[in-house]
């Protein structure tokens, strides 16, 4: 018997795990009682993670489409298809009709981290999507506007605050996102605990809104109107105060308060759906508070104002006087680093977006890419320049984004298709080759990118717990052999020289960056040091990265205890260094090295806002989404132990809704949007509001050709049939995902 400790990669909760192995068979998956951050707890879908690995339908050997079917073929094999199918594309019509997706499990994945820009830059292409535009790309691009950065997101000093307001998120179902803090829920239960109070803005009852002191019952796609509406209620009330630790690094304030002062809570009570009171009970409740905070996720940003929604929530902080103190909104100081941490403090570009834009409809280029609502067009519409090939990363956009019927027939008219992915499903079933990363278990991880939003500022290596098969090649050599073969370097083109370039170019620019702590050192010295021990690849990486952070070792010139790889490998549970603590102004990379509360961008989307009062009043029926503790976006289903029970992909629908439409519970309801129909199970509940229907996402594991055995048993239905591609936020390019107008009928 051997034990191994490994952070779990599913969520951003990150929760320690404690692996109990005999030889090389999991016995037993449970929490690391000893982790710094998560202290043992642990949600149904940790242990998981032997299931996932022992999946029969999880691939272990890539998939070469022939004759319209997959077949096993082994790595050359599949290289030499990649590289036909691939460089004809490009050959034939040039780099620009070449796509990229990458999903969200890209963003639990240290090689997925480290390695798709490679991918990305060696592909050459502007046609790049991502998840990001199905989920937090609203509250990045608020962030970027207002602070510098897309990622100086501020998060909820959950441990500290004595009055939290969550707004459109569900942590006792989802475990917390953008805000990175394992065992959410125990961490609001001491919030109360502790005599504090915790209010919830959801138009369903959630979990959370269950547990919590208050529950506003909004109606979807109107939380930008009631933030604004709380902002003029205190401003009304002369109780605008942002304090003195950030009145002086603050420009804006006056102009922001002025213009959210027509959204009276009179003005906007009908949309809402919120009485006057209610929305000054909650303006006060923050205002009177010892500490307190407002958090908003995927509700609040996947909707038709998500950015400005964003950028409210973070106005209200302000100008409660909780930003970037204890108890309110702080910016967590990641210790492997990150944008938030580099360059020079007090100065940057400006955020801007719109370096160019899509081919069919002209939206705008943001942080990088295009709106991922837009992937189908630029497949069909017609043109010299249209999408003609696509990689997927650990990506499923078929049932994770909006329209999703009018994807998979898009993907059906693609020339080449490759996807990195560990199963046949929804999406990667149109590729003509699938190459299928190690599973969870067999890989090295550290939260590269979600500990840049963590409630704590801790670090946590785990390597990985189950060694690779023979010839299995890891994920980052996956994706380096991927960027090289687009890059022309043939099949036989070794992962290892893209890995030592990268590595090289990393640490030259370091050394030559007087902003960082190794700069004048000697690069070769800095390598030599950090390639001693055979360390290759992502792990080599994170050590670079967790030595110049803010807490590094740097190669020897910080703190003998400073953050290193060898640091973490010798504190399998962890390292705490403490909690939050203020970084304003230090985390300022906007030009004026103020926080830009006014962004005019900002401002005039407020214009926006108010226009559309009258058409979220007199919107009918709309529906929004929700997530399930034992269910992970798409790509869990083929779990047995997950999905056993009761069918979770129902449409929830008010007794008063389902007495008005005829519909009972148990029965089928059709919902049918501007683009699509799907046919539900009813569940008639008082959990939701009336006037809103509720259905997941990540269901219809319906389709010919893939090999989800579990999941297919229970398909469920798509819900993003019903997602219209043309309704996006306008300036982050995100889908709206909640507050779809639909209507509902008997079956
Ligand atoms: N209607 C509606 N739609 C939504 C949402 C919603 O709330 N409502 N939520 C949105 C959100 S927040 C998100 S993040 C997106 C997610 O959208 P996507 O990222 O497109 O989809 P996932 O369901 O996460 O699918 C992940 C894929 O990665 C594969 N995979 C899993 N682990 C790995 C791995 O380690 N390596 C590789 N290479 N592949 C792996 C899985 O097999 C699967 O194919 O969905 C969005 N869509
Ligand atoms: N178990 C589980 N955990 C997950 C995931 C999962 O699929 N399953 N997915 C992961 C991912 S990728 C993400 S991004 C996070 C998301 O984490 P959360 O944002 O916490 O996700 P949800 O649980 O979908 O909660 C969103 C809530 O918003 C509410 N809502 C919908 N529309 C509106 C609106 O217009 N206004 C307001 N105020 N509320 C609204 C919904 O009713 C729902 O309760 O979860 C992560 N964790
Ligand atoms: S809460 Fe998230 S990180 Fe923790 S065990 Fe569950 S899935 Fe894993
Ligand atoms: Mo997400």
């Amino acid at each position: 018997m051997r034990i191994a400790y490994r952070t779990c990669p599913l969520c951003e909760a990150g929760c320690g795990l404690e692996v109990s192995l005999r030889g090389e068979h999991v016995v037993r998956i449970r929490g690391d009682r000893d982790d710094v951050f998560s202290r043992g707890y642990i949600c149904p879908k940790g242990s998981t993670l032997k299931q996932l690995h022992d999946d029969p339908d999880r691939l272990r050997r890539p998939l070469v489409k022939r004759d319209g079917h997959h077949v096993e073929v082994d790595w050359p094999e599949a290289w030499a298809e990649v590289e036909r199918g691939l460089l004809g594309v490009i050959g034939r019509s040039g780099r620009e009709s070449v796509a990229t997706y990458l999903g969200n499990p890209s963003a639990h994945n240290l090689s997925a981290m480290l390695f798709n820009r490679s991918l990305l830059q060696a592909v050459g292409t502007r046609q790049r999507y991502s998840a990001s535009t199905v989920d937090q790309m609203p509250r990045q691009v608020a962030a970027a506007y207002v602070f510098g950065t897309p990622v100086s997101v501020p998060v909820p000093d959950l441990d500290r605050t004595d009055h939290l307001v969550i707004v459109g998120a569900n942590p006792y179902a989802s475990n917390g996102s953008l805000c990175t803090a394992p065992d959410f829920p125990g961490r609001i239960e001491a919030i109360r605990a502790r005599g504090g109070t915790v209010v919830v803005v959801d138009p369903r009852r959630s979990r959370t809104a269950e547990e919590a002191d208050r529950w506003v019952a909004i109606r979807p796609g109107t939380d930008a109107l009631f933030l604004a509406a709380i902002v003029s209620v205190l401003a009304a009330e002369g109780r605008v105060a942002a304090g003195d630790h950030i009145g002086p690094h603050l420009v804006g304030l006056d102009s922001v308060v002025a213009a959210c002062a027509p959204f009276t809570p009179d003005s906007v009570a009908a949309a809402t759906g919120v009485t006057p009171e209610e929305i000054r009970l909650v303006a006060h409740g923050l205002a009177d508070a010892a500490s307190a905070s407002v958090y908003g996720r995927v509700g609040t940003t996947t909707t038709e104002f998500g950015t400005v929604t964003s950028w409210l929530i973070d106005v209200v902080n302000i100008v409660t006087g909780n930003l970037d103190r204890a108890g309110g909104a702080m910016f967590a100081k990641p210790v492997a680093g990150g944008a938030s941490t580099r360059g020079v403090s007090g100065t940057g570009p400006g955020f801007r977006i719109g370096r160019g834009s899509t081919r069919a409809r002209g939206l705008p280029e943001v942080m990088g890419e295009y709106p991922a609502a837009a992937l189908a067009e630029e497949i069909t519409a017609p043109g010299d320049a249209r999408v003609r090939a696509l990689i997927t990363v650990a990506g499923n956009p078929v049932l994770s984004t909006p329209n999703s019927g009018q994807l998979d027939a898009a993907l059906a008219d693609l020339e080449f298709m490759v996807s990195v992915d560990i199963y046949l499903n929804e999406t990667t079933k149109h590729a003509d080759v699938i190459l299928p990363s190690p599973s969870q278990l067999q890989r090295s991880h550290y939260d590269l990118a979600l500990l840049q939003f963590a409630v704590r500022n801790v670090a946590n290596y785990s390597p990985a717990v189950l060694p690779l098969a023979d010839g299995e090649p890891d994920e980052w050599e996956i994706l380096a052999k991927l960027a090289l073969i687009a890059q022309g370097h043939g099949i036989d083109a070794d992962p290892q020289v893209l890995d030592d370039l990268v590595v090289a170019g990393m640490v030259r620019s370091a050394v030559a960056d007087p902003s960082s702590v190794i700069c004048g050192r000697d690069a070769d010295e800095v390598v030599g040091h950090l390639s001693s021990g055979g360390r290759r690849g992502p792990d080599r990486l994170l050590d670079f990265m967790l030595q110049t952070g803010p807490y590094g070792a740097a190669f020897g010139a910080g703190p003998d205890d400073g953050a290193s790889l060898d640091l973490l490998v010798d504190n399998p549970h962890g390292v705490d260094f403490g909690a939050l603590e203020p970084r304003v102004p230090e985390i300022l990379r906007t030009p004026s090295g103020k926080i830009e509360l006014d962004h005019p961008v900002l401002i005039a989307d407020l214009e926006r806002l108010a226009g559309s009062i009258d058409e979220l009043r007199d919107r009918g029926l709309v529906l929004v989404g929700r997530r399930h503790l034992r269910s992970n976006n798409s790509w869990m289903h083929n779990i047995e132990v997950l999905v056993k029970g009761k069918p979770r992909c129902t449409l929830q629908v008010h007794p008063d809704d389902a007495a008005r439409l005829g519909l009972v519970n148990g029965g089928y309801a059709k919902v049918t949007s501007r683009v699509g129909s799907v046919d539900a199970p009813v569940e008639v509940t008082e959990m939701i509001r009336p006037g809103v229907v509720s259905l997941p996402h990540g269901w219809g594991h319906d389709h010919p050709d893939t090999r989800l055995r579990v999941a297919a048993e229970r398909a469920g239905v798509n819900s993003n049939v019903l997602a219209d591609h043309e309704a996006l936020d306008p300036l982050s390019g995100t889908a709206v995902l909640n507050g779809i107008p639909v209507t509902v009928e008997l079956v």
